[in-house]
């Protein structure tokens, strides 16, 4: 039968089959790797083959994976020679992040988005937590609104508590296939639980809401969307590690960058000291945001070209 990986960890699989019933799998022995560097042959959003292994228990092997639509990875954080197949097959990707308890960085989030551009993944921002935002934090909301939606990607503000933003929210995700991503405690499982409007919650998820909220999730898991549409939850990240990207590619990945980079006097301009740098120049008259200039500068300064 074929099927759709909906939660992996890393020894087991739950696969969701044709006939919409959930399976227990586990790989094939002999499975065929893609290559070495990835810590997982199989993430959350393959669409796979598998054979009944124990029909009482609902138990299958995966023998086969099909070719990913599209898939997100980052540096294990484990291994750094590895990669971490975050999750396939998706049409969009949404960043969670807050301004308060916790501030996620401008840094995390250009990561992210330049992962997404490389893989070219459309990218949302969500700011949550909107209820505990005081004035100061508004001002910030409208300043980070203002400089994503000026390179391209759609910016929202929403909180769990309030029910603000909810409604938009779910018609942002309605019929897509959407990784939700961001640091731990930022809201993604509550976002989630909210969206699912409590009716597609697996039992084990209903018990592990604590006084506080949910307890940290470990593993990707997907969910259905009652009207349509699926969502990944993932486990909170401290860091996003890009991988596959190399320095003289990086502005690329930068909208506003790749806009503006043919007008640079040099084809290999890397826009840091270079004489007729149109990217500079776009900075010192704030068509271009100081400060996504700076988490290029920062990004470009991580990433370790490889010596092989
Ligand atoms: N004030 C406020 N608290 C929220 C909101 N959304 C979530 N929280 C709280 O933030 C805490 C973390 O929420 P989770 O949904 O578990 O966060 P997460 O992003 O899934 O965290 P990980 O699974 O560790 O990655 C919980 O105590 C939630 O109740 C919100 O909109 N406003
Ligand atoms: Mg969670
Ligand atoms: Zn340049």
């Amino acid at each position: 039968m074929k099927g759709t990986i909906y939660k992996s960890t890393g020894s087991w699989y739950s696969v969701k089959g044709e006939d919409h019933a959930f399976y227990k799998a586990r790989l094939k022995g002999k499975f065929k790797m893609e290559g070495i560097t990835s810590t997982n042959p199989i993430a959350v959003g393959d669409q796979v083959a598998f054979d009944m292994e124990d029909e009482l228990e609902n138990r299958v092997m995966i023998n086969d994976l099909f070719p990913r639509r599209n898939y997100v990875n980052r540096i294990s954080p484990a291994n750094r020679r590895m990669h971490h197949i975050i999750a396939s097959n998706l049409d969009q990707s949404l960043l969670v992040a807050t301004l308060k308890d916790p501030r996620t960085s401008v840094g995390f989030i250009d990561r992210f988005l330049v992962t997404c551009e490389a893989f070219h993944i459309p990218a949302i921002v969500l700011f949550n937590k909107a209820d505990i935002y005081g004035a100061k934090e508004m001002e910030l909301f409208e300043n980070r609104k203002a400089m994503y939606e000026a390179v391209g990607y759609k910016v929202l503000l929403t909180s769990v508590r309030t029910k603000q933003g909810i409604d938009l929210l779910r018609d942002v995700l309605h019929d897509k296939m959407s990784l939700i991503s961001g640091h731990s405690g930022v809201g993604k499982s509550s976002l989630i639980n909210e969206i699912l409007e409590n009716e597609n919650i697996r039992t084990s998820e209903v018990s592990d809401w604590s006084g506080k909220g949910m307890h940290t999730t470990t593993f990707a898991e997907m969910y259905d969307l009652p009207k349509g549409g699926r969502l990944i939850d993932t486990p909170g990240m401290r860091e996003f590690a890009i991988a596959d990207i190399s320095k003289q590619e990086l502005s690329h990945y930068f909208p506003e960058m790749r806009a503006v980079m043919n007008d640079c006097q040099f084809n290999d301009c890397m826009h840091i000291n270079e004489p007729g740098c149109a990217v500079k120049k776009a900075v010192f008259n704030s068509s271009i945001h100081e400060e996504r200039y700076v988490s290029y500068l920062s990004i470009l300064d991580s990433i370790q070209e490889r010596q092989w």
